[in-house]
This record gives C-alpha cells, structure tokens and sequence, in this order.
C-alpha cells in the first residue's frame, strides 16, 4: 500500500535552519529480503531522525492500523515478518557503523519506496538529483542530512562523506546500494527509470548517439569550466593571486560558450532549453547555478558581470540566447520545487563569499585544486 503526503522538513544544516519540500512515499507494510519489513524512526542523532520523527505520528497510526502492533521507542529499529508481528527490536547504536547504516538504508526503503537521496537543502549537487527525481516524478525518500558532520552511518554509504549519495534498494535482499557523484546519479536516474509512459522524456536523448554524445560533452563543460569558475568568483577575497575582474571574466566566458553552443546549434528555434524544445540533463547540471548566481550579484561588487540587453557587442546574440534559457530554467517546476527561501541561501553561502568555508568544494577552490 502506498500513500503520498507532502511533507515539510525542518532541517539543521550547518549552522542554519531551512525549510524545504519533498513529496514523500510512505509504504507502510514494504517488506525487504526475506518477507521483513524494517520501521526505523529517531534513527542514530541528527537529521535521519529529525525526518523520520516528523513522520512518526503518520507512521504509527499506519502500522497500527496495517498490523494492529507497535510499540515505538527512539533509536531503535523494529523488524517484523510478513504477518506483521514484530520479531525484533535492533538498538543501533549497539551497531557497527556499517550494519547501522545497512539497517537504516533497509528502513527508509522499506517504510517510504524504493530509494533515499541523502542531501543537504543549500547544495547545488543535491539539486541536480533531486530535479531528476521531481522531473520525472521518481517515488522516493528526501533525507536530510549535515553532510559536513560525516557521521559513521553516512560515511559507511558513502565513502567520500559528500551529498547528494543515492541508497538503493537491493531487490531481494536485506543490504540496499549506494551511488554518489551528481552526474553518476543523474545519469543513473535517467536510465533506471527509463519508461517514458510512467516517467516523462528521457534527459539524455536516447535514439541519436551523436546528440546524446554531444550532451555529455556539455555536461563535462559545465563541470569543468562553469561551475569551478562560479566558486573562484564568489570566494574572491582581496590579497588572493588573481582580481576578480579576472576571474569574472573567466566564469562569463564559461557561460557563453554554453550560450554560443545553443546559438550554433540552432536549438533556440525550436525552445529555450539546451536541446531547443526537450529539457535535458544538460539543463539539469546548470540550473543549481543559474539559481544560485544572484549570490554573486548580493556579495560582489560588479556582480556576474552579464552585458545587459542591447550591451553585449559582438556577443549580443549569444547573451539573448543565454537570457532566454536562464528565465526559462529559473521558472523551471523541478527547479522552483526544489528551493528554499533566498534568504536562506544568502546566509548560507556567506561563509563562501568571506572565503572561510571549511567544505571540500570550498578548500578546493582556495588551493587551486580541482572540486572534488
Ligand atoms: N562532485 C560531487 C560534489 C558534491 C559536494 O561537494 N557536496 C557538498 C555539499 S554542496 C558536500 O557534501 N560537502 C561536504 C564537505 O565538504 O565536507 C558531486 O557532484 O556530487
């Protein structure tokens, strides 16, 4: 039995309080493995809890009603059989870390579908998988979690301790997987849930191997160029070993050329997107950003630099078409969907903007290193 409800999360994230919105799958009697459902609720300390206690009186009342049980306590995870009778209660903080992690992993997916994206509602990373999941209207599970605190759990998913990490269900069996890397996830998204009938259009073209080629090529692009040139302009302080004005120059020929490819291909006749009419995965690795360029424009004197309309000389054409994608990708549904309040945003990102972030992506930036 599946139920929906839209539920708001109240998250503790690096020092700040956001609010955001995920569409949640409750699937009250989901059994894993060997005919065993697993409710897990108030799970270790931190934010599983916080999400999973937020749903508490709904899942209680659930499984009461499914199975007439339940006795509910913190940090404790209840396994039942398929009767519905509970065979035992597992205290996790008595776990290994790994076998915690495997316990919630099995929980979250057996009490809300089939997979839980591990996020933090300020990052852009997260933001392109979580506009997979809402394009294409993918059940599942929104964790929020401090990922800078790299709890045993977390890391036991993921190694490199970084959001957005993907747990999988693992059909048949109690261990569900895990994938990390924003693009790896996105890409992944796309093909599993590859049903254009249940799922809407395929993010990367499916039939022309040149096209789909070409996306890649796109998306490489902005992971390589645009988005480590976002970051050297916002974490621009005096004293660093290059002005702004060079690294804003940096960044904007970063985004032109993504423009210059839109005019060159003439996509623009056909919509705003990459690929003209079809919203693309290309779309998705650049909207957190394109969202997230008015912080520029709040921290930095000269802002992004943009030419206004009527002001962009020999690139005047490229700039319109890039004006016409960014309004379009902004009002985006998935994209609106999956932000917070603006403000938010500003506080968070001012520990960027004064260079004294201690993330990975943030020293990365300050040593001349590659994002991690
Ligand atoms: N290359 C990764 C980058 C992910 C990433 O850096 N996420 C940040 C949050 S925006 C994170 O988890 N930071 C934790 C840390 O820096 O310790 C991806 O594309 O998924």
């Amino acid at each position: 039995m599946l139920s929906q409800s839209l539920l708001t999360l109240s998250a503790f994230v690096a020092g700040t309080y956001a609010t955001a919105s995920a569409v949640c799958h409750a699937r009250h009697s989901g059994l894993v493995g060997n005919g065993y459902a697993i409710y897990a609720y108030n799970v270790g300390s931190g934010s599983i809890g916080s999400i999973c206690g937020s749903f508490d009186t709904q899942m209680r009342n659930a499984v009461k009603n499914d199975h007439n049980a339940v006795n509910y306590k913190n940090n404790f995870c209840h396994t039942y059989n398929d009767q519905g009778v509970m065979e035992s209660v597992v205290e996790l903080d008595k776990q290994s870390p790994a076998h915690q992690a495997n316990l919630v992993k099995a929980a979250l997916i057996a009490a809300f579908g089939s997979s839980g994206l591990y996020g933090g509602w300020f990052c852009p990373f997260v933001q392109r998988a979580w506009i997979v999941l809402a394009e294409k209207r993918i059940p599942h599970q929104y964790v929020e979690i401090n990922p800078y605190k790299k709890e045993a759990h977390f890391l036991a998913l993921n190694p490199r301790g970084l959001v957005p990490t993907l747990a999988i269900a693992n059909e048949g069996q109690r261990k569900a997987r895990a994938l990390y890397e924003s693009t790896v996830i996105c890409e992944y998204l796309d093909e599993e849930y590859a049903d254009e009938a249940a799922y809407g259009p395929r993010l990367l073209p499916r039939d022309d191997v040149f096209e789909r080629a070409r996306c890649r090529l796109w998306v490489n692009h902005v992971v390589t160029r645009v988005v480590p040139g976002f970051y050297r302009v916002l974490q621009h302080t005096e004293g660093k070993g290059y002005t702004i004005a060079e690294a804003r120059a940096e960044f904007l020929k970063g985004l032109r050329e993504f423009a210059k490819e839109m005019v060159d291909s003439g996509s623009g006749k056909d919509g705003p997107w990459f690929l003209g009419d079809r919203f693309s995965l290309v779309d998705v690795m650049l909207a957190p950003w394109a969202k997230r360029l008015f912080l520029i424009d709040h921290y930095k004197e000269g802002g992004v630099g943009i030419p206004a309309k009527g002001e962009g000389g020999e690139h005047e054409e490229v700039w319109a078409r890039w004006d016409r994608w960014f309004e379009a990708v902004v009002e985006r549904e998935s994209v609106k969907a999956t932000w917070s309040e603006d403000d938010k945003y500003i506080e968070a990102y001012k520990r960027y903007a004064d260079d004294t972030t201690q993330s990975e992506v943030g020293q990365a930036t300050r040593q001349g290193r590659s994002l991690p």
